[in-house]
């Protein structure tokens, strides 16, 4: 981190040559706020994916916003950023602050209950500068978030080391993790299903089972 970065005290979930991936609990300054007001401003989509040669609708939801000529192909999709908005604006601004990192693009998941999920993957498509690392903020209800090495390195480094097969992290309302350096290349990670997701209050909105995670990454110009 940066001189910038506000102290708050990172929690490795690892480190070294493989990258890595810590988190910063309770960081995000008035999360009821920023749940609401994105949860009520964005242009929410049902998130498409292709499995086995058939595009399937998800319940997920997702959006995105960033600078103009970003954009992100994943999946056989593109996704094209609205322009960011105060609240977004704000968001990303207060995410750099607190990490001392820096961002252009950031996409946000809409998981309405515990049904909702986003399989194993990595974030390594071309879009991405890789050098700039991902800042993951989550509001609202609690979701697991699950991490496993699936490089032929990372599998046998990991087993030597006598580290779990996956790691498993509660996010929380207000919390931001960030995955650096070589992580995408070298493990995946996800936030499965799960039967019961404890309800959270927020002000303004009541009780909800929903979370929205906000995916900060850095994205290559395409108009250079
Ligand atoms: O919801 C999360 O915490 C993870 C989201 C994610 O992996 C992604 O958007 O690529």
């Amino acid at each position: 981190m940066t001189s910038n970065s506000v102290n708050i005290s990172p929690q490795y979930l690892f480190h070294g040559d493989l990258g890595y991936c810590y988190l910063l609990k309770n960081a995000i300054p008035n999360p009821d706020y920023f749940f609401r007001e994105i949860l009520l401003q964005t242009p929410w989509r049902n998130e498409v994916v292709v499995m086995m040669g058939k595009q399937l609708t998800l319940d997920r939801k997702v959006a995105s916003y960033g600078d103009s000529g970003r954009e992100y192909h994943y999946s056989g999709k593109v996704l094209t950023p609205e322009n960011w908005s105060s609240i977004t604006g704000l968001l990303k601004q207060i995410t750099e602050q607190i990490t001392g990192l820096t961002s252009n693009f950031v996409v946000f998941n809409h998981y309405a209950n515990g049904n909702e999920y986003i399989g194993w993957h990595s974030d390594k498509e071309a879009d991405h500068l890789h050098e700039y690392p991902i800042i993951s903020i989550s509001l609202g209800a609690s979701r697991d978030f699950m991490i496993k090495p699936t490089s032929n390195e990372a599998v046998s480094r990991w087993k030597s080391q006598h580290y779990p097969n996956r790691l498993t992290v509660e996010l929380s309302h207000g919390d931001i993790l960030v995955m650096g350096s070589d992580m995408q290349k070298h493990f995946k990670h996800t936030v499965p299903k799960r039967a019961h997701v404890t309800p959270i209050y927020i002000e303004g909105l009541g009780q909800t089972t929903t979370r929205i995670n906000g995916t900060f990454r850095m994205m290559r110009d395409y108009t250079l």
